[in-house]
């Protein structure tokens, strides 16, 4: 095993990439940045085409940094039997939620198969994707043993949760790893392989441990969000200024993370994993009532959002119905062209379900894009502004003019604290 650990820890390997998402791609650019030949593999022949042209799709890899990595070391394909060349392949496809939200196991599955189809003497195999505890040894073990091989005699087997925090400006090279093994002959091989990727590594006894550690991660936040929004629920009831309240209690420099209350979850990580763990639980016949309560309040957010939009216009006589609303922001997070699971869509379409008519401005996304949603994409001119009875700032991305938006709509409801914080005080604006 110590030939294998030190061939990881010193060679110049080849990493082989599932998946050229999100977190597949900043993952093969690493690894082509440190030094290492990489295969980039994609079911789409489509993004393969474009990859293979420098063009990026993920907001975290430029253009440039693109080519560079073609030019030194990245190739794209979308043929499977490239991957039998790589000494390392890292398992990066989608884990969403299915139908009344069971995971969906159909990228992985997939996945499995693909490296059923590749898989040799010698190989270090890593799944990246965030999923329920038991998965590797579930999923991926069968996929390595079903083409003859042996665990740790010939093939290493993993799980390495993805890390990635989009529009954050920490990049895949910069963050740590926990990485866990199906054995700890694996885990060895695992970790000394991702100490060529990242900074540090921190590997556990397991790759259910592994598997869980990253559902915690995100649970966590999951759960601290939804108690935040409960309390700017409270908050609102006692007349007090939930903003006001976090960041007071934020000064306290040990034993407080600040979550802040909002339209509601969004994105394709805290709104899902959680359920991982819920589905998991449920099979160990466990009730996971933290996951169940804060998947509740966040997801009835938005409601209650419009329904404090609906107190503002009601204070000032005008009804929903009819009322002109500009939704400012549609991404799930601010910075980030991605309205996956956005509330930031879901607050618009119960506004307009209770009558209203929608205008949308959101610059980092084409107006095809939002017509497509529905609504009439508003580029922000004074002129279109002031057709708008309120403004909703739903996501508070940096490009957008706020004091523009304030001089020239009448009545504006702040779901993120957007002025305040960029030390814009206006009277006809009013805070969640
Ligand atoms: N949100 C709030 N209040 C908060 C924080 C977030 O309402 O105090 C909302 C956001 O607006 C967003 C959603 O929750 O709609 C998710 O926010 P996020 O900051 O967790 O954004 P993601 O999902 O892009 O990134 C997360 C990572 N974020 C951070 O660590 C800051 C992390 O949870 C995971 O590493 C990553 O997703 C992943 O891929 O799992």
């Amino acid at each position: 095993m110590n030939d294998v650990v030190e061939r990881f820890e010193r060679e110049r390997w080849t990493a082989g990439v599932i998946g050229l998402g999100y977190v597949g791609l900043p993952l093969a650019v690493n690894a082509v940045n440190q030094g290492l030949r990489t295969i980039g593999f994609d079911v789409s022949a489509r993004r393969i085409e474009q990859l293979a042209a420098g063009v990026s799709h993920v907001g975290d890899v430029s253009g440039e940094a693109l080519s560079n990595a073609l030019r030194t070391g990245l190739e794209v394909t979308d043929d499977p039997a490239r991957l039998a060349e790589a000494d390392a392949v890292f398992i990066c496809v989608p884990s969403p939620l299915g139908r009344n939200r069971q995971p969906d196991m159909s990228y992985i599955e997939a996945a499995a198969a693909t490296v059923a189809g590749i898989v040799r003497p010698g190989q270090l195999i890593s799944l990246e994707s965030t999923t329920y505890p038991g998965t590797t040894e579930d999923v991926i073990v069968p996929a390595v043993t079903g083409a003859g091989l042996t665990i740790d005699r010939d093939v290493y087997v993993a799980f390495s949760p993805e890390r990635v925090s989009p529009g954050d400006e920490m990049k895949t090279g910069e963050i740590p790893k926990v990485v866990g093994g199906v054995s700890a002959v694996s885990g060895a091989v695992a970790a000394a392989a991702y100490r060529r990727l990242v900074p540090s590594v921190h590997l556990v006894s397991s790759a259910k441990a592994a598997e869980m550690a990253k559902l915690l991660e995100n649970t966590y936040r999951a759960v601290n969000i939804g108690l935040i929004n409960e309390m700017a629920q409270l908050a609102h009831e006692l007349d007090i200024d939930i903003w006001e309240v976090v960041n007071a209690a934020a000064t306290k420099p040990f034993g407080f993370q600040a979550f802040y209350p909002g339209p509601g979850v969004g994105g394709h990580c805290i709104p899902l994993d959680p359920q991982f763990l819920a589905w998991r639980a449920k099979e160990a016949k466990f009730a996971t009532r933290f996951i169940d309560l804060a998947e509740q309040v966040n997801t009835n957010m938005p409601n209650y959002n419009a329904s404090r939009i609906g107190e503002l216009l009601n204070a000032n006589s005008l009804p929903v119905r009819g009322t002109r609303i500009l939704g400012i922001g549609i991404s799930y997070k601010a910075n980030v062209a991605d309205d996956r699971e956005s509330a930031s869509l879901d607050v618009l379409r119960e506004l307009e379900h209770r009558g209203a008519s929608i205008g949308v401005f959101d610059p980092l996304f084409a107006a095809d894009h939002i017509e497509a949603l529905g609504w009439p994409a508003i580029k922000g001119t004074v002129e279109e502004l002031g057709r708008f009875q309120l403004a909703v700032v739903l996501t508070d991305h940096d490009a957008f003019d706020f004091e523009a938006i304030a001089d020239n709509v009448p009545l504006v409801f702040d779901a993120k604290d957007a002025f305040r914080r960029r030390r814009l005080a206006r009277e006809n604006v009013t805070v969640l």
